[in-house]
């Protein structure tokens, strides 16, 4: 079998075979992160003590791994870590990597030394007032050669707070590459330690199994809620639920999922949803019913589902983390015989991808309360086109924030089939756009355009840079 090669952070899928090539047992997966892994250091797995932190946490400094995200750390106090290479070494060249975060300009302020005896110190590399942003590749210094048994770098802290976060050591004699193995007048020969290490530097996280598949009427009853709930539909599933929490994933594999929630009761979906094409047909309450609940799409990790999300009726909460996308694909409203009006509400900035594209559908002619609605409460959004196919009404709404004015700014919509029985409705004070100039609407969907305005309903115009204006 040929090694293959991560250059970058990849989920990856692991199967047995059978001789025949047949496929046994489960598969199952886990995230396989890019991380920076160096044993020929002559620190790694070395003897270091440190001013603050328990073991496991100094023994990270020099686990042979630059992971940003596990450091020793001390806040509010220098911090200073001591290795004990065993014996005396040359050693010309020291690294020194920390936390860091180029976006927030984060750099690091520290001195190392060496020593023969833990007591009496030379100062190699000076950084006391150091301003060169922390980066991957760490703060390196090479000096003249020297003899040394101990190797102590002391960060003083950092630009942006207070924290001394090392997330490794590492030192080299002149005769040494990093991440190359050398000759053994400076280093020990490889133990036992190391080449599993070597064999090892895949790291091993969210190992999970495979999805449970699922199709047709969805029992719930058996199905386990939490961070491990993973689910794969393999056909067409009707899933009523009525109200609860969950989290973990659901992959829509190109199907088609009947999804009713709430009623009086909202549901708090934290649920992963991905998958490539496919549909959820989402009903939020009950048939003929007033919906006072809303259900909502959360949690900090974006649907990636790409399939259209039809929003029949209800009011669908919008609240993932600002900039994190709850939908990822087109979105259909209304349409649904019987039933009543549908709601789109955002709670946070930026919930939809820019491609995402939205269809108000036409009702049943014997449904009251044929409306679409989307409530942008005072935040804002940048996707693909608007299709106006029922009464459909934009209320930009108001933020906590009174500075903060809703924006909603659509893709040039003036291809789209508009149904020029029907109007698009303007409330409240913000930004509403079309494209990225005066052609971004027709002239024929312009006329079907009210702005409520304290003086009345105006008719509407777009100005130059595509924002809907009163006429
Ligand atoms: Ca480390
Ligand atoms: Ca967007």
């Amino acid at each position: 079998m040929k090694p293959f090669r991560i250059t970058d952070d990849a989920t990856v899928t692991f199967q047995y075979f059978d001789e025949s090539g047949k496929a046994k047992g489960e598969p199952w997966r886990m995230l396989a992160r890019s991380v920076d892994f160096d044993p020929y250091s002559l620190t790694y797995k070395k003897e270091t003590t440190a001013t603050v932190g328990a073991k496991e946490f100094v023994e990270l400094a020099v686990d042979g791994l630059v992971d940003k995200n596990e450091c020793l750390n001390a806040s509010d106090v220098k911090q200073a870590l001591t290795v004990d290479l065993g014996k005396e070494l040359a050693v010309n060249r020291v690294t020194l990597y920390t936390f860091w975060n180029a976006d927030e300009g984060r750099a690091y302020q520290y001195v190392i030394d060496l020593s023969a005896d833990n007591k009496t110190w030379n100062t190699v590399a000076d950084a006391s007032t150091n301003t060169v942003v922390a980066t991957p590749k760490g703060y390196s210094h090479t000096f003249d050669t020297g003899k040394a048994r101990y190797i102590r770098a002391t960060v003083l802290g950092n630009n942006r707070s207070k924290g001394s976060e090392i997330t490794e050591l590492r030192a080299y004699g002149p005769d040494q590459k990093p991440g190359v193995r050398s000759t053994p007048s400076t280093q020990d020969q490889p133990n036992a330690q190391w080449l599993a290490d070597l064999q090892f530097i895949m790291r091993a996280e969210n190992a999970s199994m495979a999805p449970t598949e699922v199709s047709g009427k969805w029992d719930l009853i058996k199905m386990a809620w939490g961070p491990n709930f993973n689910c794969k539909l393999v056909g067409e599933t009707n899933f009523d639920w009525q109200c609860g929490e969950a989290s973990g994933v659901l992959d829509i594999n190109g199907q088609t999922l009947n999804w009713c929630t709430g009623g009086g009761n909202g549901t708090a979906v934290g649920i992963t949803i991905t998958g490539k094409g496919g549909r959820i047909n989402w009903d939020g309450g009950y048939s003929g019913g007033w919906v006072t609940y809303p259900s909502d799409l959360r949690g900090d990790r974006p649907n990636t589902f790409s399939g259209v999300f039809h929003l029949r009726h209800g009011y669908m909460l919008l609240r993932k983390s600002a900039g994190v996308n709850a939908l990822s694909g087109d979105i259909e409203m209304g349409g649904a015989d019987g039933f009543n009006e549908c709601f789109l509400v955002w709670d946070k900035p930026d919930q939809l991808a820019d491609t995402s594209s939205i269809v108000t559908l036409p009702l049943a002619k014997d449904v009251k309360n044929q409306r679409a609605s989307l409530l942008l409460q005072g935040q804002s959004e940048t996707l693909g086109t608007l299709t106006v196919g029922t009464e459909t009404i934009i209320d930009l709404g108001t933020n906590k924030d009174p500075n903060i004015k809703g924006t909603i700014r659509f893709a040039d919509s003036s291809k789209k089939p508009w149904d020029l029985t029907k109007s698009l409705t303007l409330k409240g004070t913000g930004t509403v756009s079309f494209g990225n100039s005066a052609t971004g609407l027709t002239p024929a969907q312009l006329a079907i355009v009210n702005i409520e305005t304290p003086q009345g309903k105006a008719k509407a115009k777009l100005n130059a840079d595509g924002t809907l204006a009163p006429r």
